[in-house]
């Protein structure tokens, strides 16, 4: 192997949700299942696992309510002393009946100035868990022409933003996310990475796109998007998971490993492959077992980055100036079509994991200690 894509490898960072160790499901059943975290410290302690056995998952994402707790720094000490730390925290405005006809665009102030107290409270709770990263996402939107009116929806949008930017502390920055549809049907305030990014760009840097790759229409290409928003110094992260209809919070590389391939060919490619830019997972686990789901995701961007690591950027170069479309091509599905699965076993080894993350977690004896020490008490839900 390579000493730089070893390196780059190794440096390699993922960051787990919360809300994937808790019972999940859709709008029709929510399945539980056994030795589910009955709150955000055993959360914090299965994402541990994760870290334990892939070592490049460091760090968890929290999700406000539903990872509402006392004392966050005591949550926070808590994650170092397993091993991982605290990662973005989500806001949540869209589970409240004020919510009805919208969180911060809502056309009642009350209503607007409710979820902006929300998103500053998120604030409040990066700087006790010392996270450096607030996401924001809105389930915005009408469901009818007529319902109300566009242009004074984005100018209530833009006035929280700018409000929740002016709080941010050093070294803090603000995600905000886009997505096409659901829950609204007709509108949504902030339904593509263009509005996203204008968004951005007139409040400052510490304002950036999160791409969710499950947010987009089929087809869309969302590769470019990436290497848009990384030329423009404005990709802040990623929620990996996959679709194959909607919003399906798959695990991520499931439904189409080549698109993740491309996606990760476009990081490489445009030096995104460093701390800034956050490589997250926004996943629900509904009828697999969640902490092997996870393991199983973290290793599908792995294996999709050290393919896009395996490009061969001159030839590739070279056969792009000279107008060989199938040289071209031929170049990066050579990368795509290499077994990364051997290299990346041997570098598990080099930093003294086992070789294979899934079969070592389910050897370790963990599940069978959750599930027989956490009887009683309520099961984490999403949304609970
Ligand atoms: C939303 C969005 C957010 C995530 C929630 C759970 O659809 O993707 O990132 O926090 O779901
Ligand atoms: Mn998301």
């Amino acid at each position: 192997m390579r000493n730089d894509i070893g390196a780059a490898l190794r440096a390699q960072r993922i960051e787990t949700p919360s809300w994937a160790y808790g019972n999940s499901g859709t709008r029709f059943k929510v399945f539980a299942q056994e030795g589910v975290p009955r709150d955000p410290y055993e959360k914090i302690a299965d994402a541990a696992q994760v870290h334990a056995f892939t070592g490049i998952a460091p760090t968890v994402a929290l999700h406000i309510p539903w990872d509402r707790v006392d004392d966050y720094g005591d949550l926070a000490r808590h994650a170092a002393g397993l091993g991982v730390g605290i990662g973005a925290i989500n806001s949540n405005v869209f589970q409240d009946d004020d919510y009805k006809l919208g969180s911060v665009t809502n056309p009642d102030p009350a209503v607007r100035r409710k979820a902006l107290g929300h998103l500053l409270e998120c604030v409040d709770i990066m700087d006790a868990t010392g996270s450096d990263t607030l996401k924001l996402w809105f389930s915005d939107g009408t469901n009818y022409p007529g319902q109300d009116d566009i242009r004074a929806r984005q100018d209530r949008l833009a006035e929280a933003l700018a409000a929740v930017y002016d709080r941010l502390g050093e070294g803090q920055r603000f995600l905000l996310e886009y997505k096409l549809f659901e829950p609204a049907f007709y509108l949504t305030d902030v339904p593509d990475w263009g509005t996203a990014y204008a968004h951005c760009v007139k409040l400052g840097s510490k304002a950036q796109v999160v791409v969710d790759t499950g947010h987009h229409a089929p087809g869309t290409n969302i590769e470019f998007i990436v290497a848009f928003l990384l030329r423009e110094g404005r990709l802040g992260g990623f929620d990996f998971n996959s679709r194959f209809y909607a919003d399906d919070d798959l695990m991520v590389g499931a439904a189409d490993p080549f698109q993740l391939f491309r996606i990760m060919y476009e990081v490489v490619r445009g030096g995104g492959l460093r701390p800034e830019i956050a490589f997250m997972l926004d996943q629900c686990h509904n009828i697999e077992p969640k902490i092997p789901g996870q393991i199983r995701s973290v290793m599908n961007v792995q294996e999709a980055t050290a393919k896009a690591l395996l490009v061969d950027g001159e030839a590739l170069a070279a056969a792009q100036a000279a107008g060989d479309v199938l040289g071209a091509n031929a170049v990066l599905m050579d990368a795509y079509n290499t077994d990364v699965r051997p290299l990346l076993a041997a570098l598990r080894e080099e930093m003294g994991l086992d070789p294979d993350p899934m079969r070592a977690y389910a050897r370790s004896g963990y599940f069978e200690k959750i599930r027989a020490e956490r009887v009683g008490g309520t099961q984490a839900g999403w949304g609970a």
